[in-house]
């Protein structure tokens, strides 16, 4: 069997989406996720120009040699870009062997170790009240794990918060550069403890309450705000700190007992070992599309799995239903699985994408569907041109750039 095609999709499907296409002689098609939120393109042309000239005549079942000639033979290893094509290669790859077998892709992980997967959804509030309400709204839904993040007072924008016009955003404005948002540490560090406390006061004790820092603070101010969130009992804090400084994370659990997650910038192994080994972190936030497929991802957990470190996939809305449906079969297989990130899809997905996993009460299930079950209609997908977009950037009050 031999790959006759691969091509690269680019559409908006309520943002931007890359999605990778690899035909075979025997007419079994492959999808993976390419899609590296405000850096697309970048993407697109490493796949086009380097990648996909060396799929054609290569046999799809050499999963793991394909992944190694891509990785070794390119010299120039790791970075998002590289591991975000290499991972799409991955991905497709084992969207065909499994479709090939008849079988949803989990069997050939091992298959199922659990019966579905835990998800936690998104709250997010301008003020307190909406905050609250809206996870009122998703425990409501079945959600027993909620993300928390609220707008701190006094700031125009804060990340994480969408109804907040200028914050993250599905549809970010139309602008030629990326919206700036001013961060204010203080403020931040005085505002989250009783956001926690109002979550747990109003929804007991039984709910997970996760929150996400995005890279703010020092290890210092995470190690405060850490043992200011102790007695909330959080799930976890996520990136507290800058996720490639690692030495933080020792400073991290002397300091604080909070569970930590890390890891959605992460793209290797070599990104988690020394955290991994080390115990320094609880679970791990990679996703196949950007840390080099299913291959790579999976020797990952792996590597976590001996060392008790427990998984926590990202999946926000930039990643597609290509990625996030791999990512379902990943967990539903890992014995050292966590809890999984899931998101409101945006408008538009349904346009592009037919999905064979489901969602209910808070649990997922990738479906029994041959393969990733998932379908794209590329024809859609044309009519729906790439927007340039960005992610905003922060600033400090002083005009000096702090960290997104
Ligand atoms: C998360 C992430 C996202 C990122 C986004 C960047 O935990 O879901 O932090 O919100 O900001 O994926 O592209
Ligand atoms: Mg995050």
């Amino acid at each position: 069997m031999k790959i006759v095609s691969a091509r690269v999709s680019v559409c908006w499907a309520g943002r931007n989406y890359v999605t990778l296409l690899v035909d075979t002689d025997e007419g079994v098609q492959g999808l993976g996720d390419a899609t590296l939120n405000g850096r697309e393109l970048a993407v697109v042309a490493y796949l086009q120009e380097h990648v996909c000239p060396l799929l054609i005549g290569r046999d799809p079942q050499r999963i793991e040699d394909t992944w190694q000639y891509l990785y070794r033979g390119a010299y120039w290893r790791r970075g998002p870009v590289t591991m975000t094509a290499i991972g799409a290669v991955d991905v497709a790859l084992w969207d065909i062997k499994s479709k090939l077998a008849g079988v949803p892709l989990y069997q050939l992980l091992g298959g199922a170790v659990r019966d579905s997967v835990r998800v936690y959804a998104h709250a997010e509030g301008r003020d307190r009240s909406e905050l609250l309400e809206q996870v009122g709204k998703l425990t409501a839904a079945g959600f027993d794990a909620v993300r928390v993040q609220a707008a701190v007072p006094g700031l125009d924008a804060t990340y994480g918060v969408r109804g907040d016009e200028r914050a993250e955003s599905y549809e970010p404005a139309a602008s030629d550069y990326p919206v700036t948002q001013i961060w204010d540490t203080d403020r931040y560090l005085r505002a989250i403890p009783g956001v926690f406390e109002a979550v747990r006061d109003a929804y007991g004790g039984d709910l997970a309450i996760l929150h996400d820092v995005h890279n703010r603070l020092t290890p210092l101010e995470a190690v405060q705000l850490g043992r200011s969130l102790e007695p909330f009992r959080p799930f976890w804090i996520e990136d507290p700190t800058l996720a490639e400084d690692q030495r933080s994370f020792r400073q991290l659990r002397e300091g604080t007992t909070v569970p930590l997650a890390v890891g959605e910038t992460f793209n290797s192994v070599w990104d988690c070992h020394d955290l991994v080994q080390g115990r320094l972190v609880d679970y791990l936030r990679l996703s196949p599309s950007h840390a080099g497929g299913v291959t790579h991802l999976r020797k990952i957990h792996l590597l976590a799995e001996l060392h008790g470190v427990r998984t926590g996939p990202h999946a926000a809305s930039d990643l597609s239903p290509v990625a996030l449906a791999a990512i379902l079969h990943l967990d539903l297989a890992a014995p050292n699985f966590g809890i999984q990130e899931y998101m409101e899809r945006p408008r538009g997905w349904d346009d592009v994408f037919s999905v064979g996993y489901r969602l209910e009460a808070g649990r997922m299930h990738p479906g029994q569907e041959p393969g990733l079950g998932v379908t794209y209609d590329e024809r859609a997908a044309e009519r729906l041109s790439y927007r340039r977009r960005y992610l905003p950037v922060a600033r400090l009050r002083d005009g000096s750039m702090s960290d997104w």
